[in-house]
């Protein structure tokens, strides 16, 4: 009996002592400006300026996202054109998104907040200007001629009508010849690679942590392999390789440099915005059009996308409830989007007074004016779902319903989601896999960051969960939403 007694007391303390540093352990890795414990989640802020990210960067930290996708960060052909940036006349830090200096306090204070930064690199091409001109920082160039980086052997001619690409069928031509009149770098070659690795090899100096590369399609897999393979090998790769069906050039070929973004995902969500049935849900990242999950980043929209019509945008009714279930999904690495509202594809950010720089993003509210920063790291409903991720871990998807507009899961012991397409609400009874009790809404709008202070939910005994669910709106509990 003593004995047993004393057994409790050794095995109560035993667990208080692992308690306390397990709790230890929280807090050390949770550092000021960094409350909630790291996801996997990135988002794309297209076109927000150095100082503007360096400024959301805490937010970001606070609700759970991990890392920033940026626009092109180097020196291109002037404009008022967002895709200027897509344009490189030097490898000079100094855009209309910022210089050098802007640029390295950004990252240095977004990694202190706990926040990594990846920079989108274009390292496929050159101008697109056939004349030639003088980039944002001065530097002089012609079309095929950027002095003191490349000169005219650099590049690739390739015979077809003024040496573009006419035939994504082809792939020699997809890869050599030029995308809309872009000088296209002979990135076979060992000295143009060589220029092309000291540049990202300065800004991992800088302390980004990795890179997108653009257009990686046009460049030959072997080629992105060979940059990468002379970088850390912890740096985080991304191509953009756009999904085509039946083109030669698949995302597959470029897993083995890294990651890849699966056009699929976003497409799939479009398409079940409104008319498909909505069970395909369950099946988006299991067919031969997905990349093996780990291999994958995904999105609802991304800046080309959603001036396409190939995926939703920030106007999509649906849009925040397919954003919440990409982040609900264990399939891939969710990506997600703020750019600026705009009516006129070409239309770039509003600029400061200069004429030439980017102004400062500011969250305002959603109204989506023209030129108005969209700022989605901040909805409610996407805020609340990083949390509700990071509560899913990796428990597997149970509980699959469909019906309608209609569709629910649960992630076994942590979360569970219901959301309505529809344009009526939806009121139901779904069977969750989580504890008896009163939970927050993660749907419904108000921000949680963390504290539920007013519980709508009630999860029953028999983890039974009855609920309306608004129009394009959802419903999500998760673990650390019980109060
Ligand atoms: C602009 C003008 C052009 C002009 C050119 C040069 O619009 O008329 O000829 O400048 O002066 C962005 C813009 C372009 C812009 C370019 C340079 O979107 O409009 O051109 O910047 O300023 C293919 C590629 C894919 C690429 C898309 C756009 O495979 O890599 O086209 N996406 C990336 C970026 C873009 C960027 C570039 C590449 C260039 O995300 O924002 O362009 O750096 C099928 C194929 C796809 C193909 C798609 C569209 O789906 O399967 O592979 O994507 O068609 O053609
Ligand atoms: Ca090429």
């Amino acid at each position: 009996m003593q004995f047993q007694s004393n057994f409790r007391t050794y095995h109560s303390r035993v667990i208080a002592l692992f308690a306390a540093a397990m709790l230890f352990i929280a807090v050390a890795a949770c550092g000021p400006g960094n409350e909630r414990p790291d996801s996997d989640v990135g988002i794309q802020m297209f076109q927000w300026n150095w100082d503007s990210i360096a400024a959301e960067c805490p937010t970001l930290a606070d609700n759970g996202i991990s890392w920033v996708l940026t626009s092109p960060i180097v020196e291109h052909v002037q404009g008022d054109q967002w895709w200027t940036s897509y344009q490189p006349v030097s490898y000079k830090i100094d855009s209309k998104l910022g210089n050098r200096e802007q640029f390295a306090a950004m990252v240095s204070t977004c990694n202190d907040a706990g926040v990594e930064i990846i920079a989108d690199a274009v390292i496929n091409h050159m101008s697109g200007m056939s004349d030639g001109g003088t980039g944002v920082a001065g530097s002089e160039f012609e079309h095929r001629n950027y002095p003191g980086i490349y000169g005219p052997d650099d590049f690739h001619t390739c015979g077809t009508s003024n040496d573009d690409i006419v035939n994504y069928n082809d792939r020699s031509e997809v890869q050599n010849c030029e995308l809309v009149n872009l000088a296209d770098l002979k990135t076979e070659s060992e000295t143009v690679q060589a220029t092309i690795v000291a540049h990202l090899e300065d800004l991992l100096d800088l302390g980004v942590a990795g890179f997108r590369i653009d257009a990686a399609k046009h460049i030959p897999a072997q080629d992105v392999e060979a940059i990468v393979s002379a970088l850390p090998q912890d740096t985080r790769i991304i191509g953009e390789v756009i999904r085509a069906a039946g083109e030669p050039i698949q995302p597959e070929e470029y897993t083995n440099a890294g990651g890849v973004f699966e056009f699929s995902w976003g497409r799939d969500m479009k398409s079940l915005q409104a008319g498909t049935t909505l069970s395909t849900f369950f099946k988006a990242g299991t067919t031969s059009q997905y990349l093996p999950s780990e291999s994958a980043y995904t999105f609802v929209e991304n800046h080309d996308t959603e001036r396409g019509d190939s995926t939703m945008n920030y106007q999509s009714p649906n849009y925040e409830l397919f954003t919440a279930l990409m982040l609900a999904s264990p399939y891939g690495t969710p990506v997600l989007y703020s750019g600026y509202a705009f009516s006129d594809r070409d239309a770039g950010a509003a600029l400061k007074a200069d004429g030439e720089h980017v102004a400062n993003a500011e969250c305002v509210d959603r109204e989506f004016m023209d030129g108005a920063w969209t700022c989605q790291q901040r909805w409610p409903g996407i805020v609340n779902m990083v949390q509700w991720r990071i509560d899913a871990a990796d428990t597997p998807i149970v509980q699959e319903w469909s019906e309608g507009d209609g569709l629910a899961f649960a992630r076994d012991g942590a979360a569970f989601i219901a959301v309505n397409r529809g344009i009526e609400p939806l009121t139901g009874t779904w069977q969750t896999t989580l504890e008896q009790g009163k939970y927050c809404d993660g749907g419904a709008g108000t921000v949680i960051a963390g504290d539920c202070n007013e519980p709508t939910i009630t999860v029953d005994q028999d983890g039974t969960v009855a609920a309306t669910i608004p129009s394009h709106g959802f419903l999500a509990v998760s673990n650390s939403t019980k109060s």
